[in-house]
């Protein structure tokens, strides 16, 4: 029988569920951030179908978001062998990983907005979908992030605080701030400062926020979203989520032809009015 691949130690798998993260050191090699830096500056689908989200401070943080993976450097990274068998074993090993959406955020020096206290799961509990402990995402650095240009900062172990209720703060939506400085008060605060091609893997109910850029740095990061196939979401139209993914080698990334992300399904403010009825237009437009 078919062995399923086990990237992570014991060790690790008891930190993820003790604290809900976990940082792998140059999970991307210099080549492979190279490449990916170098589409993310260059393809213009990357720059048309950016948004710019307000923070309560009028700063802004632009990002570009598309569900299914493609034949680009990006669409290969979150299928590569080395995300998705870890995925799945951090996520159970027992179901299919299925691609939710990616996330490029691009976070300019000196106006890169902040983003409030939340979980994940306080936004894709409006897509219904039903486990929050079949899904995770992994933010992985293209830039330094430290303390200066805003880094994620993230309440070490408030995953096992289960959802928290989430409404507006502002412009945005975040948390429910009682139980938010509850959970500092109990629970340490990480400063999860990556190099580029550092990946920082977290559960979806993990609490993270982050301040804005005020270094003449930029901060730049991917952030890929999976859930298992057995987590249904009986309230989202997008397509990805529910196909199961077939992985690439991991020296897809660098080595592979690739083509642009023009033909990606893009999450934009007005194009696909069905995505308005899932909750995700009104997420993004004040996230
Ligand atoms: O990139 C950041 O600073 C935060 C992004 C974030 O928290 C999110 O997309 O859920």
């Amino acid at each position: 029988m078919h062995k399923p691949k086990t990237p992570f130690s014991p060790e690790q798998m008891l930190q993820f569920q003790q604290d809900g993260y976990l940082i792998v050191r140059d999970f991307c090699s210099k080549a492979e951030v190279d490449r990916l830096y170098g589409v993310a500056l260059e393809d213009d689908a990357m720059r048309t179908n950016a948004m710019d989200l307000n923070d309560q401070t009028g700063k802004k943080t632009r990002l570009s978001l598309w569900f299914t993976p493609g034949r680009d450097p990006f669409g290969y990274l979150v299928r590569t062998e080395k995300m998705v068998h870890r995925v799945h074993q951090l996520m159970g090993g027992d179901s299919p990983v299925c691609h939710f959406h990616s996330k490029l955020m691009q976070k300019e020096p000196k106006v890169g907005g902040a983003w409030e206290w939340h979980q994940d799961y306080g936004y894709w509990y409006k897509n219904q979908f039903i486990y929050p402990d079949r899904m995770m995402s992994v933010m992985i650095a293209l830039t330094e992030a430290n303390q200066e240009n805003g880094c994620l900062q993230v309440i070490k172990g408030s995953h096992r605080m289960g959802r928290l209720n989430h409404g507006f703060t502002g412009e945005q939506v975040g948390a429910d701030m009682v139980m938010v400085d509850n959970a500092l008060k109990t629970m340490e605060l990480v400063y999860c400062e990556l190099q580029p091609g550092d990946a920082l893997f977290f559960h979806s109910n993990m609490l993270h926020r982050s301040e804005a850029n005020l270094s003449d740095r930029p901060r730049w990061s991917l952030i890929a979203c999976y859930n298992t196939l057995d987590n249904i979401a009986y309230s989202e139209k997008s397509p990805a989520w529910r196909i199961p993914l077939e992985t690439v080698p991991d020296e897809a990334v660098t080595e592979w032809d690739f083509e642009s992300l023009s033909k990606a399904d893009f999450l934009t403010k007005d194009r696909d009015p069905a995505l308005k009825e899932t909750g995700w237009e009104s997420d993004v437009k004040v996230k």
